[in-house]
């Protein structure tokens, strides 16, 4: 196996931050799509790959698997201009994805995956009130840090911003008003005038 392998759903947020960095890395990779509406990453050939049960999922070298979208960014960042040199302002690009992983994902996220993934009737769309009210706590703590501020960290462009990126910028697919948080559109703006930046497509309709 020459290239690198990705294991992704393209219009998932959590697989098209590690589709952005592969593009802005210019490195070459092969890409296997997965729906994981069909439930395939719960086969047993799929758990043997990731016993988590999910994509992204990056295959390093044959039968070599990471799981885990901010694992496999900064697998891949180290090294390059993504991932700071500087102690403090890489444990900073770490502070957000943490933040990305439990603040703001499994809201902002969870409340697009309801909205534009599931079909219309289904029981889950009572969540989307207390997921929308967690989701906009988070996207405030973005906004008054965006502020004074291009990125996220030291003024640099870093995996940090890519990992916010992936849902900050689809968030009025669950409903959210990001006309509410100027910053952070102008800093999604910034994001998408970097060299070599790709776009994720939009969901398959529901089944
Ligand atoms: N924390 C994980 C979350 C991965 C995740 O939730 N992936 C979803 C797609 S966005 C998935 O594979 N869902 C299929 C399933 O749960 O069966 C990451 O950042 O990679």
């Amino acid at each position: 196996m020459s290239a690198l392998r990705v294991y992704g759903m393209s219009s998932s947020g959590n697989c098209y931050k590690v589709r952005l960095l592969l593009e802005q890395l210019a490195r070459p990779y092969d890409w296997i799509e997965i729906d994981t509406r069909s439930g395939v990453t719960r086969s047993s050939e799929y758990l043997a790959r990731n016993p988590n049960g999910r994509v992204p999922l990056l295959e390093l070298a044959a039968g070599e698997y990471l799981a885990e979208s901010d694992a496999i960014l900064f697998y891949l960042a180290e090294g390059t201009q993504f991932w700071p040199e500087d102690r403090r302002q890489r444990a900073e690009v770490l502070q957000w994805m943490f933040f990305e992983q439990y603040s703001h994902e499994p809201y902002i996220a969870v409340a697009r995956f309801i909205s534009a993934f599931l079909p219309s009737q289904d029981a889950r769309r009572a969540e989307l009130p207390r997921l929308q009210q967690r989701g906009n706590d988070a996207l405030a703590v973005m906004e008054q840090h965006l502020r004074q501020r291009s990125y996220l960290v030291a003024e640099d462009y870093s995996i940090a911003d890519i990992a916010l990126y992936a849902y900050t910028h689809v968030a009025a697919d669950g409903g959210f008003d990001l006309a509410r948080y100027p910053a952070i559109q102008t800093w999604l703006a910034r994001i998408e005038s970097q060299p070599r930046f790709v776009r994720m497509p939009p969901p398959p309709p529901p089944p």
